[in-house]
């Protein structure tokens, strides 16, 4: 039994929920429910508060946890990053009311900065030899400036509406952040064998879900070049079609460049191109 840790609710539940429902796991989430063992897979899922998340994975209370990687790198835990999930993206940045003018780095020197992030934000003002007064606050962080608390703020930014109207404007992007599927350092064998399997889901899945199955008549002269458009995962495949001279070549494509792949295989002659999604793909 693998026992993994989700954010009880809040921003990373619905992704992280979905991430192992869409691998096929069976659980019930309802609202008060501290921990759900899955009905077809050996796993129990323990919902907490994302901040103890990084604590519970390193003394091995869960053995794997889904949290945002602002929370891991803030809580100095250590942890095995297992993989990065593709959810939960923001940014830590630094921000200044807006009409304080700012040129570089240099000019944080000597400001009070409001955060919940300190370790974070220390590393970045150290890394850039910046002295400056970090004030540790636990919340509502975007006010600090105009409550006349602090002159800057170090805080996480989605799309940056809460800034804009809190009268601040970013600065400094210091970290990039989505959420980390982490894990113990030392998982017995039995554990690590069931992460694997899990893993090898969410591959399949996310593999899929970056590319799209394509079919296409082409004309045998014209095989080789359109081909050498749709690699897919070995080579494509060919059939010949029923009119003579023709055939039929199916493969994937991936989904950041099938538009321009659609384009160079019409130019290159290709017709009756279909474009489907994918299940599931294992490459
Ligand atoms: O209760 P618990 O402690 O578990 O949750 P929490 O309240 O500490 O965290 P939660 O649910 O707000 O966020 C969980 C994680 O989601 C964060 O640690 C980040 O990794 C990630 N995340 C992604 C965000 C945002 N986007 C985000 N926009 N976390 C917070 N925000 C805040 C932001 O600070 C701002 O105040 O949302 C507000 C709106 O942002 P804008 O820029 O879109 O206006
Ligand atoms: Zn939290």
């Amino acid at each position: 039994m693998l026992k993994i840790a989700i954010q009880k609710s809040g921003r990373l539940f619905e992704d992280s929920t979905a991430l192992l429902r869409d691998a096929g796991i069976a659980f019930g989430s309802s609202p008060n429910r501290l921990r759900s063992q899955a009905s077809n897979f050996p796993l129990e899922i323990i919902f907490l508060r994302d901040d103890d998340i990084p604590e519970y994975v390193e003394g091995g209370v869960v053995d794997a946890g889904i949290v945002g990687e602002n929370v891991f790198l803030e809580k100095r835990k250590t942890a095995r990053v297992i993989d990065r999930l593709g959810f939960g993206q923001c940014r830590l940045s630094i921000a200044l009311p807006k009409n304080t003018p700012y040129r570089s780095v240099q000019d944080l020197n000597h400001l009070r900065i409001a955060t919940t992030y300190s370790h974070i934000l220390v590393d970045f003002l150290t890394a850039n030899n910046i002295q400056a007064d970090v004030h540790e606050v636990s919340g509502a962080v975007e006010l600090a400036p105009s409550l006349g608390l602090a002159d800057a703020i170090f805080d996480i930014v989605g799309t940056g509406s809460t800034l804009l109207a809190n009268g601040l404007y970013e600065v400094e992007t210091v970290l990039r952040s989505e959420a980390l599927l982490l894990a113990g350092p030392g998982l017995a064998q039995e554990k690590q064998e069931i992460l694997d399997r899990l893993l090898f889901r969410i591959h399949a899945n996310r593999n899929a879900k970056n590319h799209r199955y394509i079919l296409l008549n082409a004309p045998n002269d014209q095989l080789e070049t359109i081909s050498r458009l749709l690699p897919g995962m070995k080579s494509p495949t060919v059939l010949p079609l029923a009119i003579e001279g023709w055939s039929s070549l199916h493969s994937v494509v991936r989904e950041d460049v099938f538009w321009e792949v659609l384009e160079q295989l019409k130019a290159a002659g290709a017709q009756g191109i279909l474009v489907t999604p994918i299940e599931r793909m294992i490459l």
